[in-house]
Protein backbone atom coordinates (compact mmCIF):
# COMPACT_ATOMS: atom_id res chain seq x y z
CA UNK A 1 0.00 0.00 0.00
CA UNK A 2 1.41 3.34 -0.88
CA UNK A 3 1.47 5.77 2.11
CA UNK A 4 0.50 9.67 1.82
CA UNK A 5 3.60 11.46 1.93
CA UNK A 6 4.01 12.21 5.88
CA UNK A 7 3.33 16.19 6.01
CA UNK A 8 6.38 18.49 6.05
CA UNK A 9 6.05 20.06 9.43
CA UNK A 10 6.09 23.86 9.74
CA UNK A 11 9.17 23.89 11.61
CA UNK A 12 10.81 23.06 7.69
CA UNK A 13 11.87 26.69 7.15
CA UNK A 14 13.54 26.73 10.69
CA UNK A 15 15.51 23.70 9.84
CA UNK A 16 16.19 25.14 6.55
CA UNK A 17 17.64 28.04 7.88
CA UNK A 18 19.76 25.79 10.82
CA UNK A 19 21.00 24.30 7.79
CA UNK A 20 22.09 27.35 5.89
CA UNK A 21 23.39 28.63 8.65
CA UNK A 22 26.24 25.92 8.60
CA UNK A 23 26.81 27.42 5.12
CA UNK A 24 29.55 30.82 4.79
CA UNK A 25 27.39 33.76 4.53
CA UNK A 26 27.36 34.75 0.60
CA UNK A 27 26.45 30.80 0.10
CA UNK A 28 24.09 31.15 2.84
CA UNK A 29 21.87 34.26 1.12
CA UNK A 30 22.03 33.02 -2.11
CA UNK A 31 20.75 29.37 -0.95
CA UNK A 32 18.00 31.13 1.21
CA UNK A 33 16.84 34.02 -1.88
CA UNK A 34 16.68 31.04 -4.40
CA UNK A 35 15.24 27.91 -2.30
CA UNK A 36 12.64 30.91 -0.74
CA UNK A 37 12.58 32.97 -3.48
CA UNK A 38 10.41 30.62 -5.48
CA UNK A 39 8.07 30.18 -2.53
CA UNK A 40 8.80 26.44 -2.75
CA UNK A 41 9.85 25.86 0.70
CA UNK A 42 7.47 28.15 1.99
CA UNK A 43 4.73 25.87 0.27
CA UNK A 44 6.16 22.71 1.74
CA UNK A 45 6.20 24.44 4.88
CA UNK A 46 2.56 25.35 5.01
CA UNK A 47 -0.47 24.11 6.03
CA UNK A 48 -2.45 24.13 2.70
CA UNK A 49 -1.16 20.58 1.59
CA UNK A 50 -4.53 19.02 2.82
CA UNK A 51 -4.61 15.81 0.43
CA UNK A 52 -2.00 13.33 -0.03
CA UNK A 53 -2.23 13.69 -4.44
CA UNK A 54 -1.67 17.61 -4.14
CA UNK A 55 1.25 17.14 -1.96
CA UNK A 56 2.76 14.85 -3.67
CA UNK A 57 2.80 17.16 -7.40
CA UNK A 58 3.92 19.84 -5.59
CA UNK A 59 6.61 17.70 -3.91
CA UNK A 60 7.93 16.28 -7.08
CA UNK A 61 8.03 20.09 -8.50
CA UNK A 62 10.14 21.05 -5.79
CA UNK A 63 12.71 18.46 -5.48
CA UNK A 64 13.59 19.05 -9.53
CA UNK A 65 14.33 22.77 -8.51
CA UNK A 66 15.81 21.25 -5.41
CA UNK A 67 18.30 19.02 -6.93
CA UNK A 68 19.36 21.31 -8.91
CA UNK A 69 20.37 23.73 -6.69
CA UNK A 70 21.52 21.39 -3.74
CA UNK A 71 24.05 19.61 -6.56
CA UNK A 72 24.96 22.94 -7.29
CA UNK A 73 25.56 24.13 -3.71
CA UNK A 74 27.21 20.62 -2.52
CA UNK A 75 30.84 20.58 -2.36
CA UNK A 76 33.02 17.94 -1.20
CA UNK A 77 35.14 20.34 1.05
CA UNK A 78 32.13 21.67 3.20
CA UNK A 79 32.53 20.19 6.12
CA UNK A 80 29.28 19.49 8.29
CA UNK A 81 29.28 21.25 12.01
CA UNK A 82 31.14 19.46 15.19
CA UNK A 83 29.86 20.30 18.63
CA UNK A 84 31.43 19.41 21.91
CA UNK A 85 30.06 16.23 23.89
CA UNK A 86 28.08 18.63 26.11
CA UNK A 87 25.79 18.90 23.66
CA UNK A 88 24.84 15.68 22.73
CA UNK A 89 21.06 15.11 22.92
CA UNK A 90 19.79 12.69 25.65
CA UNK A 91 17.70 10.45 25.01
CA UNK A 92 18.06 10.72 20.82
CA UNK A 93 14.67 10.94 19.03
CA UNK A 94 13.93 7.51 17.34
CA UNK A 95 12.47 7.98 14.06
CA UNK A 96 11.19 5.13 11.37
CA UNK A 97 9.16 4.55 8.18
CA UNK A 98 6.90 1.55 9.59
CA UNK A 99 3.79 2.49 11.39
CA UNK A 100 3.63 2.28 14.45
CA UNK A 101 6.88 4.29 14.80
CA UNK A 102 8.09 2.48 17.98
CA UNK A 103 11.59 1.10 18.53
CA UNK A 104 9.95 -2.00 19.28
CA UNK A 105 8.81 -2.77 15.53
CA UNK A 106 13.00 -2.60 14.29
CA UNK A 107 14.57 -5.54 13.12
CA UNK A 108 15.86 -7.97 15.44
CA UNK A 109 19.15 -9.07 14.23
CA UNK A 110 22.16 -11.88 15.56
CA UNK A 111 24.96 -10.34 15.34
CA UNK A 112 26.95 -14.24 14.88
CA UNK A 113 24.53 -14.80 11.65
CA UNK A 114 24.83 -11.09 10.43
CA UNK A 115 26.84 -10.95 7.04
CA UNK A 116 27.28 -7.12 5.22
CA UNK A 117 26.33 -8.02 1.76
CA UNK A 118 28.93 -6.00 -0.94
CA UNK A 119 27.48 -5.94 -4.39
CA UNK A 120 27.67 -4.14 -7.72
CA UNK A 121 31.38 -2.64 -9.20
CA UNK A 122 33.77 -3.34 -6.74
CA UNK A 123 36.96 -5.54 -7.11
CA UNK A 124 35.79 -7.82 -3.99
CA UNK A 125 32.10 -8.74 -3.69
CA UNK A 126 32.49 -10.45 -0.40
CA UNK A 127 29.96 -11.00 2.71
CA UNK A 128 31.97 -9.13 5.75
CA UNK A 129 31.21 -10.86 9.63
CA UNK A 130 31.01 -7.97 12.05
CA UNK A 131 34.18 -8.57 13.70
CA UNK A 132 35.40 -7.73 10.15
CA UNK A 133 34.02 -4.75 10.04
CA UNK A 134 34.74 -3.70 13.84
CA UNK A 135 38.31 -4.34 12.79
CA UNK A 136 37.61 -1.44 10.62
CA UNK A 137 40.12 2.11 11.91
CA UNK A 138 37.63 4.20 13.86
CA UNK A 139 36.80 7.55 14.25
CA UNK A 140 33.91 9.44 16.13
CA UNK A 141 31.68 12.50 14.81
CA UNK A 142 29.51 14.49 16.97
CA UNK A 143 26.85 16.14 14.36
CA UNK A 144 23.72 17.23 14.26
CA UNK A 145 21.11 15.24 12.51
CA UNK A 146 18.23 16.86 10.50
CA UNK A 147 14.92 14.99 10.05
CA UNK A 148 12.57 16.19 7.57
CA UNK A 149 9.60 15.66 9.67
CA UNK A 150 10.80 18.85 11.79
CA UNK A 151 13.30 17.69 14.54
CA UNK A 152 16.91 17.80 14.88
CA UNK A 153 19.34 16.50 17.27
CA UNK A 154 23.00 16.06 18.38
CA UNK A 155 24.52 12.65 18.49
CA UNK A 156 27.80 11.06 18.74
CA UNK A 157 28.59 8.16 16.10
CA UNK A 158 31.79 6.31 15.59
CA UNK A 159 33.27 3.58 12.54
CA UNK A 160 34.86 3.26 9.42
CA UNK A 161 35.56 6.64 7.41
CA UNK A 162 33.43 5.13 4.42
CA UNK A 163 35.12 6.25 1.75
CA UNK A 164 38.42 4.46 3.54
CA UNK A 165 35.62 1.12 3.03
CA UNK A 166 34.80 1.76 -0.55
CA UNK A 167 38.76 1.99 -1.33
CA UNK A 168 38.86 -1.23 0.73
CA UNK A 169 36.01 -2.84 -1.04
CA UNK A 170 37.85 -2.28 -4.37
CA UNK A 171 34.86 -0.07 -5.31
CA UNK A 172 34.84 1.62 -8.77
CA UNK A 173 34.83 5.22 -7.32
CA UNK A 174 33.59 6.85 -10.73
CA UNK A 175 30.41 5.08 -10.32
CA UNK A 176 27.39 7.36 -9.91
CA UNK A 177 25.93 5.58 -6.66
CA UNK A 178 26.18 3.86 -3.79
CA UNK A 179 22.90 2.18 -3.09
CA UNK A 180 21.43 0.81 0.05
CA UNK A 181 19.27 -1.89 1.04
CA UNK A 182 18.33 -2.55 4.67
CA UNK A 183 16.59 -5.45 7.15
CA UNK A 184 13.69 -3.67 7.14
CA UNK A 185 13.03 -3.45 3.57
CA UNK A 186 14.37 0.70 3.59
CA UNK A 187 15.81 1.60 0.60
CA UNK A 188 17.92 4.81 -0.22
CA UNK A 189 21.05 5.78 -2.27
CA UNK A 190 23.50 8.30 -2.34
CA UNK A 191 25.75 10.52 -5.29
CA UNK A 192 29.41 9.13 -4.67
CA UNK A 193 30.99 12.30 -3.94
CA UNK A 194 28.52 12.38 -0.77
CA UNK A 195 29.90 8.71 -0.43
CA UNK A 196 33.54 10.01 -0.51
CA UNK A 197 32.67 12.96 1.80
CA UNK A 198 35.60 13.15 4.62
CA UNK A 199 32.38 12.86 7.46
CA UNK A 200 30.76 10.11 5.46
CA UNK A 201 30.90 7.18 8.14
CA UNK A 202 30.09 3.45 8.21
CA UNK A 203 28.75 3.65 11.50
CA UNK A 204 29.00 0.71 14.55
CA UNK A 205 28.62 2.86 17.57
CA UNK A 206 26.36 5.10 19.12
CA UNK A 207 27.43 7.33 22.09
CA UNK A 208 30.32 5.00 22.87
CA UNK A 209 28.07 1.87 22.84
CA UNK A 210 27.95 -0.81 20.29
CA UNK A 211 24.94 0.92 17.81
CA UNK A 212 21.91 0.17 19.78
CA UNK A 213 18.86 -2.10 18.05
CA UNK A 214 16.16 1.39 17.49
CA UNK A 215 19.75 3.36 16.34
CA UNK A 216 20.32 0.89 13.64
CA UNK A 217 21.63 -2.39 15.05
CA UNK A 218 24.60 -3.57 13.52
CA UNK A 219 25.45 -0.80 11.27
CA UNK A 220 23.94 2.46 9.79
CA UNK A 221 25.21 4.98 7.22
CA UNK A 222 25.96 8.39 9.04
CA UNK A 223 25.72 11.38 6.06
CA UNK A 224 26.15 14.57 8.43
CA UNK A 225 25.35 16.98 5.06
CA UNK A 226 22.21 15.09 3.89
CA UNK A 227 18.40 14.79 5.70
CA UNK A 228 18.23 11.98 8.13
CA UNK A 229 16.46 9.87 5.31
CA UNK A 230 19.54 9.47 3.69
CA UNK A 231 21.21 8.18 6.47
CA UNK A 232 19.99 4.28 6.27
CA UNK A 233 19.80 2.16 9.81
CA UNK A 234 19.97 -1.82 9.48
CA UNK A 235 22.15 -2.15 6.51
CA UNK A 236 22.07 -5.58 5.16
CA UNK A 237 23.80 -5.04 1.36
CA UNK A 238 25.99 -2.37 0.05
CA UNK A 239 25.68 -1.96 -3.95
CA UNK A 240 27.98 0.08 -5.85
CA UNK A 241 26.49 1.03 -8.76
CA UNK A 242 25.15 3.52 -12.03
CA UNK A 243 21.74 2.47 -11.63
CA UNK A 244 19.57 4.55 -10.35
CA UNK A 245 17.44 3.54 -7.32
CA UNK A 246 15.77 5.97 -5.36
CA UNK A 247 14.52 4.94 -2.11
CA UNK A 248 11.69 4.42 0.55
CA UNK A 249 11.28 8.19 1.00
CA UNK A 250 11.94 9.54 -2.17
CA UNK A 251 9.35 7.60 -4.09
CA UNK A 252 6.92 9.57 -1.55
CA UNK A 253 8.18 12.83 -3.33
CA UNK A 254 11.17 13.42 -0.45
CA UNK A 255 13.91 15.06 -2.93
CA UNK A 256 16.58 12.51 -3.67
CA UNK A 257 19.78 14.74 -3.09
CA UNK A 258 18.63 16.64 0.30
CA UNK A 259 21.44 17.43 1.64
CA UNK A 260 24.34 20.43 1.23
N1 LIG B 1 16.47 1.20 7.64
C1 LIG B 1 15.95 2.40 7.94
N2 LIG B 1 16.75 3.49 7.95
C2 LIG B 1 16.25 4.71 8.24
C3 LIG B 1 14.87 4.90 8.51
C4 LIG B 1 14.04 3.72 8.50
O1 LIG B 1 12.82 3.77 8.76
N3 LIG B 1 14.62 2.51 8.22
N4 LIG B 1 14.37 6.16 8.79
C5 LIG B 1 15.20 7.31 8.38
C6 LIG B 1 14.79 8.57 8.99
S1 LIG B 1 13.50 9.44 8.28
C7 LIG B 1 15.48 9.11 10.05
S2 LIG B 1 15.10 10.65 10.66
C8 LIG B 1 16.58 8.38 10.70
C9 LIG B 1 16.26 8.17 12.18
O2 LIG B 1 17.38 7.64 12.84
P1 LIG B 1 17.37 7.48 14.41
O3 LIG B 1 16.25 6.52 14.76
O4 LIG B 1 18.71 6.95 14.74
O5 LIG B 1 17.10 8.83 15.00
O6 LIG B 1 16.82 7.11 10.11
C10 LIG B 1 16.67 7.06 8.73
N5 LIG B 1 17.10 5.76 8.26
MO1 LIG C 1 13.71 11.56 9.04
Amino acid sequence: MLREPKKAHSDTGAILKEAAGRLDRATRRQFLRRALGLGSLTLLAGCDVTDGYSAEAMLGRISDFNDRVQAWLFSPERLAKEYPESMITRPFPFNSFYEPNIPDKAPVIDAGFYRLNVTGLVEQRADWTLPQLHALPRVTQITRHICIEGWSAIGSWSGVPFSHFLRRIGADLTARYVNFRCDDNYVTSIDMPTALHPQTQLTFWFDGQVLPRAYGFPMKLRVPTKLGFKNPKFIGEIEVSNDYLGGTWESQGYNWFSGL
